[in-house]
C-alpha cells in the first residue's frame, strides 16, 4: 500500500483578476463532491459578504477535497495587485499551481506577476486556458502563448470551461499526476508554518498551518516561536471550507489549530509553531511594507456598539477590532494618532487603495465601526535642515514648515502594463501626465508590454481607473515599489468656515499644487452638504490661499407655512431668518460627515 502522505496534493489556482479562479474552484468542489450540489452557490469559496458584494476574492481560501483516493488541498487566491501578499503566502504552503488564463483576454499583467511568484517558490505550474465555452477565435495562438510562457509544449495546456465544467476533470487529474506530493517527515519534531489566521469568539485565535514536519494532536501543547506564547491545542482539523475537526495533523498536511489565545497580538502570520523550543525557525514571509496611509477616526455618534459608556471604551473597542482584523489581514499596519478636530484615532497602512477601501468596509461590516477616513497619502522621506537623519512622514499633519525642509523624496514604482497595440499612444500620454519616466515598449505576442517608472502618488490617485477607461478595459497593470526619488512637495490645507480640517490635508507634487487646490475646493463644494449658513471653502498652500469657493446656505422656505396675503408678516419672518443665519455663522461649528471624507478622495464623485 502507498505510504500515507504520498496521496496528498497541495496546490493553488493563480490568475489575473476575473479569469475564473473561484469558478474553477466551484467545479472542483462539485466534481469531488466536497460541497453538495444544492449548497454550491457561484464562487462558493468567496465566503465573505464583501467578496460576494464586490464579486472579487480578497482572501486566500483553503479547502480540502477527496478524489480517487487522493487528498487535495486547494487554496483559491485573489488576483488584484493589492492582495499579492495573500497569493505569496498561499504559494509558500503548496507544491503546485494552476495558472489560469481567460481565453478571451489572454495573458494579463497579474498572470505574469503571479507566475513569477510561483516560479520563485519552485512550484510545478500547470497552464490552463479558461472560458472555452465562449467563441475564442484565435485559441491556437492563445495556447501557444501560454505554452511559450511556461516553457512547455501546447499539448500540455489544458483547455477548460470553469462555467460548464468541460475538461475540469482532466485538469484535476493532471494536478494529481504532475504536482509532487509534499515531503513527509513524521519522525522529526513538529514544526508548522502559519500562513493565515482568524479570530473566533469561542476558540480564540485560529491559526492556519502547513505542517512541515512531525505531527500534532488535539490537547497537546504548542509554542509560537516569535512571541514565545504557549497554548493548548483546543481543537484542530482541515477546511471544507468551514472548519472541520479531526484527531491530528501530520507532516505535509494543511489545516487549522484552535489555540484558545484571546490576545490576537501573540500570533503572527509567517511564524513557526512547535511543541518545544528551541527549534529552527521556518523561513517565514517578508513583511509587506505599507505604502498607502490614512487616519481612521470614530465618527461622531460612535460605533454601533452595545457598550453604554462611549469614549474610552469605544476607542478600546476600536483598538481591539484592529488587532483582531490584523489576524486575518497580516498586511494591515496600524499605530495610534491624534487629531485636534477628530480626536483619538489610528493611522492605518495599506498595500494600495483597494486594500484601504476593503478594510474600511470590513471594519464597518464585521466590527460595526463607523469611521472617518482622512485623505490617503504615500510615505514621504524628508530631510530637515537641522537634522541629519531622514524622516519618513506618513501623515500630512506632521509635515514640517517649508523653511525647515532641506529636501524631500517620494516613492516610485516600476510598472508593467499589458495592452493591445491600438491603445499605445493614449497610454503613453497618461504615463506622461502622471510624471512617468524610463518608458519602454516590448511586444508580447500580438500585444505590448509597456514598462515605466511612476511616482506611487500618481498611481494611487486614479491611474488604474484612467488606464481602464482609455483602453476600454483591455489594458492591465502590475507594479512594485522601486525606491525613493528626490522631489518638490507642497502641503495643501483645507479651511472650512474658518477652521482648518487636518484630515483633508494632503501633500502634493509642487507643480500640481495650485491646480489640485482649485479642483479640491470645487469638489468639496459639490460634496459638502449645505448648512444653514454660507460656508467658505479655502485651500492654502505656499503660505497663502490659492483656491476659494463659497457653499451657499441651505434655503429653508420659512414662509411656506404662511398663506394669505399678509406681506408684512412674511417680511418679518424673512428678516428673522436672516438674523438667525448670522447667529449660526457666528457659532459655526461645522461638522464634516464621514461620507464627505470618503467622497473627497474617491475619484468617481
Ligand atoms: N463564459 C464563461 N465565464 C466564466 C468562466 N469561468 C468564469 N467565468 C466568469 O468570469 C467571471 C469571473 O470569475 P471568477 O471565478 O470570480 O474569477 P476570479 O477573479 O479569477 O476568481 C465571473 O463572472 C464568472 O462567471 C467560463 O469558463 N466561461
Ligand atoms: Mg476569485
Amino acid at each position: 500500500m502507498e505510504e500515507k502522505g504520498k496521496n496528498i496534493r497541495n496546490f493553488v489556482i493563480i490568475a489575473h483578476i476575473d479569469h475564473g479562479k473561484s469558478t474553477l474552484a466551484d467545479r472542483f468542489l462539485e466534481l469531488t463532491k466536497t460541497v453538495s450540489q444544492n449548497k454550491l452557490t457561484p464562487q462558493y469559496l468567496d465566503g465573505m459578504n464583501l467578496e460576494k458584494e464586490h464579486g472579487i476574492t480578497i482572501k486566500m481560501h483553503p479547502v480540502q477535497m477527496n478524489y480517487n483516493g487522493f487528498i487535495l488541498n486547494l487554496i483559491d487566491t485573489p488576483g488584484h495587485v493589492d492582495f499579492t501578499y495573500e497569493v505569496s503566502r498561499a504559494l509558500a504552503a503548496v507544491e503546485g499551481a494552476i495558472l489560469l488564463v481567460d481565453g478571451m483576454q489572454g495573458i494579463q499583467a497579474q498572470t505574469l506577476s503571479n507566475l513569477q511568484l510561483a516560479k520563485e517558490q519552485n512550484l510545478k505550474i500547470i497552464g490552463a486556458i479558461n472560458k472555452i465555452d465562449l467563441d475564442i477565435h484565435d485559441l491556437e495562438n492563445k495556447k501557444k502563448e501560454l505554452a511559450d510562457l511556461l516553457d512547455t509544449t501546447i499539448d500540455n495546456i489544458v483547455l477548460i470551461s470553469a462555467k460548464t465544467g468541460k475538461n475540469v476533470d482532466l485538469l484535476l487529474k493532471k494536478v494529481i499526476s504532475e504536482v509532487s506530493h509534499p515531503i513527509i517527515n513524521k519522525e522529526l519534531p513538529f514544526r508548522a508554518l502559519i500562513f493565515d489566521s482568524h479570530y473566533d469568539d469561542y476558540k480564540g485565535v485560529i491559526a492556519y498551518i502547513r505542517v512541515v514536519e512531525g505531527e500534532i494532536k488535539k490537547g497537546e501543547k504548542i509554542v509560537f516561536t516569535a512571541s514565545k506564547a504557549k497554548s493548548d491545542v483546543l481543537d484542530l482539523g482541515y477546511f471544507i471550507p468551514e472548519l472541520k475537526s479531526k484527531e491530528n495533523l501530520k507532516s505535509g498536511e494543511i489545516g487549522w489549530v484552535a489555540t484558545g489565545l484571546k490576545d490576537p497580538g501573540l500570533v503572527r502570520v509567517g511564524d513557526t509553531i512547535a511543541k518545544k523550543l528551541p527549534i529552527e525557525i521556518l523561513p517565514g514571509y517578508e513583511e509587506p511594507k505599507p505604502m498607502v496611509f490614512a487616519g481612521f477616526y470614530l465618527a461622531k455618534g460612535g460605533p454601533v456598539s452595545l457598550v453604554k459608556k462611549k469614549g474610552e471604551q469605544d476607542f478600546e473597542n476600536f483598538r481591539y477590532s484592529l488587532s483582531q482584523l490584523k489576524l486575518n489581514d497580516s498586511a494591515l499596519y496600524f499605530t495610534p494618532e491624534n487629531s485636534e478636530v477628530l480626536g483619538r484615532g489610528y493611522r492605518l497602512g495599506f498595500l494600495g487603495m483597494l486594500h484601504l477601501k476593503i478594510t474600511q468596509e470590513r471594519l464597518k461590516g464585521e466590527y460595526g465601526l463607523n469611521l472617518i477616513v482622512t485623505h490617503p497619502t504615500v510615505p514621504y522621506k524628508v530631510l530637515l535642515k537641522e537634522n541629519e537623519a531622514a524622516k519618513i512622514i506618513t501623515n500630512p499633519s506632521e509635515w514640517p514648515r517649508s523653511d525647515q525642509i532641506l529636501s524631500c523624496e517620494e516613492p516610485w514604482v516600476k510598472m508593467e502594463i499589458i495592452t493591445p497595440t491600438e491603445y499605445l499612444s493614449a497610454i503613453l500620454k497618461l504615463i506622461n501626465t502622471s510624471r512617468g519616466e524610463d518608458i519602454n515598449t516590448l511586444s508580447l505576442f500580438d500585444r505590448l508590454i509597456i514598462t515605466c517608472q511612476i511616482p506611487l502618488e500618481e498611481v494611487i490617485k486614479d491611474f488604474y481607473d484612467n488606464l481602464k477607461s482609455i483602453s476600454s478595459g483591455y489594458a492591465s497593470l502590475n507594479y512594485e515599489i522601486s525606491g525613493y526619488k528626490k522631489t518638490q512637495l507642497e502641503k495643501l490645507e483645507v479651511i472650512l468656515a474658518g477652521k482648518t480640517f487636518e484630515g483633508l490635508s494632503r501633500i502634493i507634487f509642487e507643480k500640481k499644487a495650485e491646480r489640485e487646490a482649485r479642483s479640491l475646493a470645487l469638489k468639496i463644494k459639490e460634496i459638502l452638504p449645505h448648512q444653514n449658513y454660507p460656508v467658505s471653502i479655502q485651500v492654502k498652500a505656499f503660505g497663502r490661499i490659492v483656491a476659494r469657493e463659497t457653499l451657499s446656505a441651505l434655503k429653508k422656505d420659512v414662509t411656506a407655512g404662511l398663506y394669505g396675503g399678509d406681506i408684512t408678516r412674511k417680511m418679518k419672518v424673512l428678516k428673522r431668518q436672516q438674523k438667525g443665519k448670522k447667529r449660526l455663522l457666528d457659532q459655526a461649528n461645522l461638522q464634516v460627515p464621514p461620507e464627505v471624507f470618503l467622497k473627497i478622495f474617491s475619484k468617481s464623485n
